[in-house]
């Protein structure tokens, strides 16, 4: 999983997602119900729905266009709204595009659906093609573009960078979810990015989706002082890996450097008075100096990347 989406699709997801509730199913047996009952109505229901769908079928047309028109080889990268004090939210769309940016790839970005064909964010859409999945994508452009940043490591720092970007992704950021949505009950997310009214109102179900994805997954059957203990562990790992390099594999920033960008970012800039900031600044000090450095290299529009309609 990592951190649920607060998308203008969430909707549809959380709906789908809660307790295996398929609205498609449901409306089909409210229709024959209302069927029996009511003739008319169910006539004028189902041109209204016809009518929504085909509206919304136009629209999706009327984007596809839109993303065609980016340009040959330009990538599309399909996220939801910026953040207020970081470019996103999402650890994952924040490293494909600290990605992008690296490998000096160029990019569009589209906010208007940021679920991609597999109900997850980031995707990208280039020359009319469409993949999703953040790595999948980073190791479908690398050879695409000829693009291959981890190219200058040694077998062995590979293998330890794909083992850190694992242990990132797949373990550090359930301890993140953990205290973002489970903890604090998704008030980290409502207080930095701006979720119209009818998303803030479904909180309270991304956040029963995501203890049951933790449940599920195993690390939300622990107490909160457990898990901090676990995210502390990777987070000293991964200080004593970066030491004082510059970058996590030395002087030159590599792929695993985007992973590791989007994910501490969260932790920087999103999480205020979290344990794990706090252990940033003052345990791991070297990892907070890292994040800055990151930013400033990849960022010098920081500013420009940042939902600045709060007032
Ligand atoms: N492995 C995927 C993970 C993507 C992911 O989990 N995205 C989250 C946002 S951080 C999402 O779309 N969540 C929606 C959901 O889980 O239903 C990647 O690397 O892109």
């Amino acid at each position: 999983m990592a951190l649920v989406d607060a998308s203008p699709n969430f909707s549809r997801m959380a709906l789908v997602s809660a307790g295996g509730w398929a609205p498609a199913h449901f409306v089909g047996r409210a229709l024959r119900w209302l069927w029996c009952k009511n003739r008319p109505v169910t006539f004028a229901l189902a041109a209204v729905v016809g009518v929504v769908k085909i509206r919304q079928h136009q629209k999706r047309r009327e984007r596809r266009r839109k993303w065609n028109e980016a340009g040959k080889d330009v990538v599309v990268l399909h996220m939801s709204r910026r953040g207020y004090s970081c470019p996103s939210l999402s650890p994952f769309v924040l490293k494909l595009e600290t990605y992008l940016r690296m490998a000096e790839i160029p990019y569009q970005t589209d906010f208007e659906e940021p679920l991609g064909a597999k109900g997850k964010s980031p995707w990208v859409t280039l020359n009319g093609e469409d993949l999703a999945d953040s790595q999948l994508v980073i190791e479908w452009l690398g050879p695409k573009f000829g693009k291959n940043l981890s190219s200058h490591l040694a077998p062995q720092e590979k293998a330890v960078a794909h083992a850190f970007r694992v242990m990132l992704e797949e373990y550090f950021l359930w301890c993140l979810a953990m205290w973002r949505y489970v903890k604090e009950r998704g008030r980290p997310v409502v207080e930095n990015m701006y979720l119209p009214m009818p998303l803030r109102l479904m909180m309270p179900l991304l956040v029963k989706n995501a203890v049951k994805a933790t449940h599920a997954q195993g690390i939300g059957r622990h107490s909160h002082q457990d898990v901090e203990e676990m995210g502390r562990k990777c987070l000293h790992s991964l200080s004593t890996w970066l030491g004082d390099k510059p970058f996590l594999t030395g002087d030159k920033p590599a792929e695993v450097d985007c992973s590791a960008f989007g994910t501490l970012a969260q932790v920087v800039w999103c999480s205020p008075n979290s344990p794990y900031l706090r252990m940033l600044e003052s345990d791991f000090r070297n990892l907070y100096d890292y994040c800055h450095r990151m930013k400033e290299k990849l960022y010098p529009d920081w500013d420009q990347c940042l939902d600045n309609s709060k007032q």
